[in-house]
């Protein structure tokens, strides 16, 4: 066992000394729960641990560990905000502290388990030796919160695993496992059982070797003996790292200066190259892409918790569900519920309708193994938990029940009669319903306090978000419970209220409707689209209404209409268009025409026939910049938020945002809908909703709460922290 004597250090860092043998081995911990994140207090007890380790002459070896369920997972995030708004110095950072530990005169051997990201990599690689425990992970996350490494992380990674690897994690911020590193030269040894003692033995068989220090090792980066250094393939990498960028994370700055950093080290000095990090490191920070990524962290950790729900609030049993539907939702859902290990009954009402859902989850998961997702032994596994049926016998063993038919009243209230008959008492029912009240649903059982909707986004077992419907009945045993469940299932669960379309979908309609004003006004179909795609959105609103099928807008406008306000202008083409049978991608056309890999292909006609009908509705054409198209689309989007918070719909504007970051394809680097109009201004914003207000009608109205925010120059983002609590 291993005797340690506390020494004088403040409580996040603690020296220690192995007692074992020879006191020879000295122990840095890192204790700053939850993630050991780098505080400036964290490093300076690492400095000052490491300064009085070096002058103790009868320390051969330290080891640096983390307590706790993790190494370090970076940087403190917290204070990057402090710094970007004023409120601290960016100081030297790490980078001295990290020259200190490759400086020390006896072997540094960093110990990691869980999680060594960002600054935390960056420390362990500053170490001379890293071990790990298998299931370690190892990364440079940072572009995904809109910065770079900013502590030789581009320097000396490629030092250690090679140009190529070095700029993929960097410019792409995946983690790696600890196997992975220990094949790349990242991990020096696995640490198969007590990781401490394990590192310790491994500090005393390397301590009379010699030191090697990270930044001094040129051969990975220079071609003295690694072919990764060679000019001409060095070139080669980084052109197709830009060109990966530039498609797969579109719009981001991040990711192309960590690539011109990483290029750097095959160039300049370690120090030049780290003053270059240290530049590029500083305009990304500032970046109002870096805020707004990391208002998209720290929301989607936010939105977990609901103020009037206590964190001890008890959580029920779910270890068994069923899934009624099994077409499209159904089957996804039933998809997402066995990915994550539980056993899934799946309800139809025919044998020909549950065949067709069986093999699109067959088909569906072979596709994924085809793309090397998933293994085939996994699909097996997954398979086996799905069992069909066209009976309610067994519903009374499971812990949750998810409604997913089609989007009927009358048939949702049907189906949640049955479910109230058949499920134990203490189950949840769920439904899956996109627009209808969830509390009409609920009366048709007789206890409306187990009902909540789960509203999954298609393809369900692709889509992160999980829209979690609250019931003025559901209670908060079974809120707090999907919600947990939502984190099982690696969705992102964000509740809302009971109204039409909720949150998402009810945001979209004014989107969807600007969208379409503006081709009746003169726009082309792809010019809307180019300019909401530029701005970031992963497809523009037409090509998005092609992919759900126009017919499915078409049906429940029809449903509504009577809701419709006389007199006020309704969009009308694109139900003309489903007139015409053309619904979208699934019937070859719709706003654009498909080829047989559904590929869209402009079609001059839909934008010939549009022209026609709207002359003849007597709507005058003109020419409209793409600054108009975004404008239109996106502040609908925000009014329409305002709307929604100022009714408790949303309890935050955070949820908003992570709604639509995550169900929506807003693009992260702009935060959410709600966060942008912030970054533009509200007051900004403001006018120009008011001048669509006098130019378009009473559609434009501005919501109250963005008027008066704007009129006492607040923020949505002010009045999360003023936290309306969600009725
Ligand atoms: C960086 O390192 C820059 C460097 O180059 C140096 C420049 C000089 N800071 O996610 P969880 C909080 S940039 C502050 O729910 P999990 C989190 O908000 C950083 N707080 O747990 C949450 O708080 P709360 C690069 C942090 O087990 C709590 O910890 N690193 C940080 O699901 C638990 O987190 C990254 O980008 C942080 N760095 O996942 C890694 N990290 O309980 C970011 C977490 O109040 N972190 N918190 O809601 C992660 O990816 C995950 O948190 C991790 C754990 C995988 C580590």
């Amino acid at each position: 066992m291993l005797e340690r004597e506390f020494s004088a250090m403040d409580d996040l860092v603690q020296l220690t000394r192995d007692k074992d043998k020879d006191k020879d081995v000295a122990i840095i911990t890192i204790n700053n729960p939850p993630v050991n994140a780098l505080s400036p207090s964290v490093v300076q007890g690492i400095a000052r641990a490491i300064e009085q380790v070096s002058k103790d002459d009868a320390i051969k070896a330290v080891v640096l560990i983390g307590a706790g369920r993790t190494f370090i997972a970076g940087a403190d995030i917290k204070e990057f905000g402090k710094i970007t708004s004023g409120k601290a110095q960016r100081g030297a950072g790490l980078l001295p502290l990290l020259l200190q530990i490759e400086d020390v005169r006896k072997p540094v051997v960093v110990a990691i388990h869980g999680s060594a990201f960002g600054g935390g990599l960056e420390l362990a690689m500053a170490g001379h030796y890293r071990v790990a425990v298998p299931n370690a992970q190892l990364g440079q996350p940072e572009v995904k919160l809109g910065i770079i490494p900013g502590a030789g992380g581009t320097q000396r990674l490629p030092r250690l695993v090679g140009v190529a690897k070095a700029v993929e994690m960097c410019a792409e911020g995946n983690p790696i496992t600890a196997q992975e590193a220990l094949k790349l030269g990242l991990v020096d040894q696995l640490i198969e059982g007590d990781l401490l003692a394990g590192a310790i033995a491994f500090s005393r068989d390397i301590a009379a070797k010699p030191l090697r220090k990270t930044r001094e090792r040129n051969e990975r980066v220079r071609n003295e003996k690694e072919k990764l250094g060679v000019p001409e393939q060095n070139a080669s990498i980084f052109a197709a790292a830009r060109e990966k960028a530039h498609t797969k994370q579109r719009g981001m700055m991040s990711p192309l200066a960590a690539i011109d950093v990483v290029e750097a080290a095959t160039r300049l000095s370690f120090e030049e190259g780290c003053q270059l990090e240290q530049k590029l490191f500083g305009e990304c920070l500032f970046s109002d892409q870096s805020k707004a990524l990391i208002h998209a962290f720290f929301g989607e950790r936010e939105v977990a918790k609901i103020p009037d729900i206590p964190k001890e609030t008890a959580l029920l049993p779910v270890d068994s569900v069923a899934v009624v539907g099994a077409g499209t939702m159904g089957g996804g859902i039933a998809m997402v519920f066995a990915n994550a290990g539980f056993p899934v009954l799946l309800k139809e009402a025919d044998q020909p309708a549950l065949d067709r859902g069986l093999a699109t989850i067959q088909k569906n998961y072979q596709s994924s193994v085809k793309r090397g997702r998933l293994t085939q032994q996994f699909v097996d596994e997954r398979l086996q938990l799905i069992k069909p049926t066209l009976s309610y016998n067994d519903f009374d063993k499971v812990d949750m029940a998810i409604e997913a038919v089609f989007e009927g009243m009358a048939l949702k209230k049907e189906i949640f009669g049955q479910l109230d008959r058949v499920c134990r008492p203490g189950a949840i029912l769920a439904s899956n319903t996109s627009t209808l009240d969830i509390d009409e649903i609920a009366s048709a059982t007789s206890r409306p306090d187990a009902v909540i909707g789960t509203h999954f986004f298609s393809p369900a077992n692709i889509m992160r978000l999980l829209e979690i419907v609250r019931g003025k009945a559901s209670s908060k045993e079974v809120i707090a419970t999907c919600m947990q469940l939502s984190k099982k299932l690696a969705k992102v669960g964000v509740l809302v209220g009971n109204c039409r379309g909720f949150v998402g979908n009810r945001m979209f309609g004014p989107y969807r409707r600007e969208a379409q004003f503006l081709v009746e006004e003169g726009a082309s179909i792809e010019s809307v689209d180019k300019a909401l795609f530029d701005f970031g959105m992963a497809m523009g609103p037409m090509a998005t209404g092609d992919l759900a099928g126009l017919d499915v807008g078409w049906r429940i406008r029809k449903e509504y209409r009577h809701l419709e306000k006389r007199g006020v202008r309704q969009p009308f083409a694109e139900d003309r268009l489903c007139e015409l049978g053309r619904y979208g991608q699934k019937t070859g056309a719709g706003w654009y025409k498909y080829d047989e890999n559904r590929r869209p292909i402009p079609d001059p006609e839909v934008n010939e026939m549009v022209r026609g009908w709207a002359r003849a509705a007597g709507i005058a054409q003109r020419n409209i910049s793409s600054e108009e198209i975004v404008e239109r689309c996106i502040y609908a989007l925000v009014n329409e938020g305002a709307r929604i918070l100022e009714e408790g719909i949303a309890g935050r504007a955070v949820d908003i945002d992570i709604i639509y970051l995550n169900g929506y394809g807003f693009p992260a680097y702009r935060g959410g809908p709600m966060w942008y109009a912030d970054t533009v201004g509200l007051d900004k914003v403001y006018r120009r909703i008011s001048e669509f207000h006098q130019q378009h009608g009473e559609l434009w109205e501005p919501a109250p709460l963005l008027k008066r925010l704007a009129e006492e120059g607040k923020t949505f983002a002010a009045l999360n922290r003023e936290s309306a609590v969600m009725a």
